[in-house]
């Protein structure tokens, strides 16, 4: 993957981040940094009493889980107490907690779901 490439292909006659100077004399960087977004798991925890058709109505309608996925991940959470339904960047896995937890709460599901950095 070219993420894995820290320095992308520069032009013949600029090393890494040489600066130059534009025709109204502003000085540019000619090749600006990117960088790569901090990833962070999303989690589900197991608790005893939601059930476990609601757990996998979630994954499917909040992680695009297929039932089979979904399934297999309601089951991970059931035996060992927490399972990762999803690694994504800091807004979106904000928002799928979020919406996780108003989904179950308005429903009067004690289930838990938190986010942690990757
Ligand atoms: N342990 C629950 C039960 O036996 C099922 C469950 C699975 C609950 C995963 C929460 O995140 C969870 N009904």
């Amino acid at each position: 993957m070219d993420q894995d490439n820290p320095t992308p292909p520069q032009g013949p006659d600029k090393g890494p981040n040489k600066e130059r100077e534009s025709d109204t004399g502003v000085m540019l960087k000619s090749r600006p940094r990117t960088r790569r977004p901090s990833m962070y798991k999303v989690l589900l925890l197991n608790d005893d009493f939601t059930p476990m058709d609601f757990v996998v109505h979630i994954l499917e309608k909040f992680f695009s889980k297929t039932r089979a996925e979904a399934t297999d991940i309601m089951l991970h959470v059931h035996r060992r107490g927490v399972g990762i339904c999803g690694i994504y960047t800091y807004e979106i896995a904000e928002t799928k907690v979020t919406q996780v937890m108003d989904y179950a709460r308005a429903r009067e599901q004690p289930l838990q779901c938190t986010m942690e950095k990757e």
